[in-house]
């Protein structure tokens, strides 16, 4: 491979790839390690106070016993559903955590629906959210708006 990038660029190029590196670093870093799980980066879609819903999603990893995820809440909306294959799903179903397996929701998959948002969600910010689990009980995490 050959670079055909002008010397003058490549400080600037390395400046860069240091940033990335750093930011990287600080985004992996939006994790929260219960007893028997390892919540990673919730996140919500960026919307205006008053959208009617805004998806929200996260991961979980590192999953040591059995348990389920069987709702959320949070005071910057007015409720949280939770959609299980399209449909909005009854709580006591939830989404089953296994150990061993690294479960993600989002767009696209399971997730979390925000009703009637009471502020806006600014990009970049992050807000307070509950987690309800059968045995791991309620925990109390932020979720950061706009990134996914
Ligand atoms: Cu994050």
């Amino acid at each position: 491979m050959t670079l055909h990038f002008p010397k003058k660029y490549l400080k600037a190029r390395i400046v860069v790839l240091l940033m990335l590196l750093l930011m990287s670093g600080w985004l992996a870093a939006h994790e929260y390690l219960e007893k028997n799980l390892l919540i990673i980066h919730p996140w919500s879609d960026a919307v205006e106070k008053g959208a009617p819903r805004a998806i929200l999603g996260l991961e979980i990893q590192d999953i040591t016993a059995i348990d389920r995820l069987i709702g959320a809440s949070t005071p910057v909306a007015k409720s949280v559903s939770l959609v299980i294959d399209g449909k909005t799903a009854d709580a006591k179903e939830g989404i089953a955590l296994i150990p061993g397996e690294h479960v993600v929701l989002g767009e696209g998959s399971n997730h979390f629906v925000l009703h009637d948002v009471l502020r806006d969600l600014e990009y970049g910010q992050q807000y307070p959210i509950f987690f309800v689990f059968e045995k791991a009980g309620t925990v109390e995490v932020e979720f950061l708006a706009g990134h996914h």
